[in-house]
C-alpha cells in the first residue's frame, strides 16, 4: 500500500466495531494490506460474535463448514459437513491468535456513539465504559441478528417458571422430568427441539408459521478425506468450489419462483415421509412459496413430532401465567420452562439502535434510514464519509455462505482505503445518484423474486421493503465489490486552505458547518 493516510489527529487509520467472523475478517485483511494502525473494540470479553453466543443443544451452521469459513485460512479438519457450533467457534479463537489480532482488540468496550468531524476528517467513538478513540475510517461489523427477541404476549414477564432466549441458553437448567414451551420454530429451534424432546417430561411446541425444511446432507468427513484435505490444500479447495457452486444454483428458484414448485412438492414428500400422523403432516406444511422465508436444514426435527411427549400447537398464543401459557381457543397448559426461539431484531434501526452514529452536519444515521436502511453495495452510505458496513442492508444471502459477502465488502473497502491515500483525501462519501441507482436496480431485481410472493419474514420491512438479501447471484456482488468505482463517490482532500469551491451536493449537506476545498478532478458536483 502507498504512504500512510495523513490523520495525524486520529489515534488509528482504522476502528472496528465487533469481533465477530465479519470484524475479525477485517482485522486481518488490514494486517496483510500493511495496515497495522487499527482497533477492534468488541463489548464481550472474547470473540466469536453470534458463535459465542449461540450454545444451545444442537447448535451447528447450516452452511458447509468448508464454506463457511475465511478462503484464505481453510480448515482441513472439520469433522463434518455441518460442524457444530463448538469447532466454528475454535475456528474463530484460532484464526484471532494465528493472525496475532488479540493485540489490536479491546474488550468490554460496547461503542454507544461515533461522530464524524469533518475538519480533520476523524470518527470520534466512545465506548460506554467512557473510553473514547478517534479512527480514519470506521467499520461496523456487528453483525444483523445478535439483539433477541421477546415474543408480544401478555403476562410474559409474571411467569414464574424458567424463561430463556436460544440465544441466552441456560445449561444449568435440569430439563429431566419438565414440561417446556418452545415458542417459534425457526432456524435455532429446529435445532434445539429435537435436542430437549427426549429428556422433557412434556414438551409444547408454539408454532405461528410452518418452515420448509430440507434434509441435511451431513455426514462426517472420514479419516483419509481429511488426510487428503491436510497433504493437498488444492483438493480442499476443490471441494470448496463445488460446495459453492452446488449451493449458487439454490438461486434459481428464488428468482423465479415458478422453479420453486418441485422442490417444494419434494419438501411435502419429506413431512409425509418423517411424520406419522397425517393431521399433524397438514399442520407442519407450510402455506406459503419454498424460498420466501428461509428454508432450513434438519434429519431430525420432524420425527420429533412422533413422539408421545412431544405436542405441536398451532393455535395462537394469548397469555402467559404465573404457571402456564395459554392460547387463543382457551386451553392452558402447565408449564415449567419457557423457551424463547423468536429469533432477533433484524432491521439495523432496531439493532443499532443503542448506537448512536452522526455523520456530516451532525445527521443521525437512523434518521437518514428513517423508510428503511439502506447502503451502496450494502456499505457505505451518503453523508457519512469513511463509514463502511460489513454485512450491512440487502447483503444477507439465504442460499450460500454470508462469509462470501463478508470477504467481498472486506475487499472493496481495503480497495476504498488504499484509494484515500491514492488520493490524499481525508474522506470519501458516496454520491446519492450513485446510491439512488443502486436501490433502483436492486428493487427492480426484488420484484417477482420468492421473496416478494405473499409471506411475512424478518428479510422485509413492516412496508413489505426487503432490507436484508441480496437479490441473486453471490458472485455477481463480487464482481460488483471487486473494484472501487471512483467516480460514485466524492473524495475531500487534506488542503490547509478554506477556500469553498463547488462541489459535491451531497458531500455538502451544510455547507456553512464544513468548509471543504474541492479536490482536483476527483468528485464533482452530482
Ligand atoms: O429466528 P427466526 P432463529 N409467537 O427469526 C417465531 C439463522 N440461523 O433464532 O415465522 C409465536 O428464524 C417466528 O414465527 P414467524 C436462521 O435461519 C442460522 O430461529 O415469524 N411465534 C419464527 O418461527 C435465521 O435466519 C444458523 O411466524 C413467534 C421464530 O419465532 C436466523 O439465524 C443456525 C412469535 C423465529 O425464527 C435466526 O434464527 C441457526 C410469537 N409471538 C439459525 N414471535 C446457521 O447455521 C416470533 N415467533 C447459519
Amino acid at each position: 500500500m502507498g504512504a500512510p493516510a495523513r490523520h495525524s489527529e486520529a489515534d488509528f487509520e482504522v476502528a472496528i466495531v465487533g469481533a465477530g467472523f465479519s470484524g475479525l475478517c477485517m482485522a486481518i485483511k488490514l494486517k496483510q494490506a500493511g495496515i497495522d494502525s487499527f482497533v477492534v473494540l468488541e463489548k464481550a470479553e472474547e470473540v466469536g460474535g453470534t458463535w459465542r453466543v449461540n450454545t444451545y443443544p444442537g447448535c451447528a451452521c447450516d452452511v458447509q463448514s468448508h464454506l463457511y469459513s475465511y478462503s484464505f485460512d481453510g480448515n482441513p479438519n472439520w469433522s463434518r459437513k455441518f460442524a457444530p457450533w463448538k469447532e466454528i467457534y475454535d475456528y474463530i479463537l484460532r484464526c484471532t491468535d494465528e493472525h496475532e489480532l488479540r493485540r489490536h482488540i479491546r474488550f468490554g468496550h460496547e461503542v454507544d456513539q461515533a461522530v464524524f468531524d469533518a475538519g480533520p476528517g476523524l470518527w470520534r467513538i466512545r465506548a460506554k465504559n467512557g473510553s473514547t478513540v478517534t479512527a480514519h475510517a470506521f467499520v461496523l461489523g456487528t453483525g444483523p441478528l445478535h439483539v433477541p427477541l421477546s415474543p408480544n404476549v401478555p403476562g410474559l414477564e409474571t411467569f414464574q417458571g424458567k424463561v430463556f432466549h436460544s440465544s441466552q441458553w441456560d445449561h444449568d437448567f435440569e430439563f429431566e422430568g419438565k414440561t417446556v414451551a418452545s415458542i417459534g420454530t425457526g432456524g435455532s429451534a429446529i435445532q434445539y427441539v429435537p435436542e430437549i424432546a427426549p429428556r422433557v417430561k412434556h414438551l409444547h411446541v408454539f408454532q405461528r408459521t410452518a418452515p420448509w425444511i430440507l434434509p441435511k446432507p451431513d455426514r462426517e468427513y472420514t479419516k483419509v478425506e481429511k488426510l487428503l484435505f491436510r497433504l493437498s490444500p488444492k483438493l480442499r479447495k476443490l471441494h470448496r468450489g463445488w460446495l459453492y457452486v452446488r449451493n449458487e444454483l439454490r438461486v434459481l428458484p428464488i428468482m423465479n419462483p415458478r422453479l420453486a414448485r418441485p422442490l417444494e412438492k419434494l419438501a411435502a414428500l419429506y413431512i409425509k415421509h418423517c411424520v406419522d400422523d397425517p393431521a399433524i403432516v397438514e399442520r407442519l406444511t407450510p402455506d406459503y412459496t419454498i424460498g420466501c422465508k428461509r428454508v432450513l436444514l434438519s434429519n431430525n426435527y420432524y420425527q420429533t413430532f412422533n413422539r408421545p411427549n412431544v405436542e405441536l400447537v398451532t393455535d395462537a398464543l394469548t397469555e402467559i401465567k404465573e404457571n402456564s401459557v395459554v392460547t387463543s381457543d382457551g386451553v392452558e397448559r402447565p408449564v415449567d420452562a419457557i423457551i424463547l426461539g423468536t429469533g432477533f431484531e433484524a432491521d439495523p434501526r432496531n439493532y443499532l439502535d443503542k448506537l448512536t452514529i452522526k455523520g456530516l452536519g451532525g445527521r443521525d444515521l437512523l434518521t437518514r434510514w428513517e423508510h428503511g436502511a439502506e447502503a451502496y453495495l450494502g456499505i457505505t452510505v451518503a453523508g457519512f464519509p469513511n463509514m463502511f458496513e460489513l454485512v450491512g442492508p440487502n447483503t444477507g444471502l439465504g442460499h450460500n455462505s454470508l462469509l462470501f459477502m463478508i470477504e467481498s465488502q472486506v475487499h472493496y473497502i481495503v480497495q476504498c482505503l488504499k484509494l484515500l491515500r491514492e488520493k490524499k483525501a481525508k474522506y470519501m462519501n458516496v454520491r446519492t445518484p450513485a446510491l439512488r441507482r443502486y436501490n433502483e436496480e436492486l428493487e427492480q431485481r426484488l420484484e417477482n423474486t420468492v421473496w416478494t410472493s405473499g409471506c411475512k419474514s424478518w428479510y422485509t420491512q413492516e412496508d413489505g421493503k426487503n432490507i436484508a438479501i441480496w437479490p441473486g447471484f453471490s458472485f455477481r456482488y463480487r464482481a460488483r465489490t471487486r473494484r472501487v468505482e471512483a467516480d460514485h463517490y466524492v473524495w475531500t482532500p487534506h488542503l490547509e486552505r478554506t477556500t469553498v469551491q463547488s462541489h459535491g451536493r451531497d458531500a455538502h449537506p451544510h455547507r456553512d458547518q464544513h468548509r471543504r476545498p474541492a479536490f482536483g478532478g476527483v468528485g464533482g458536483a452530482d
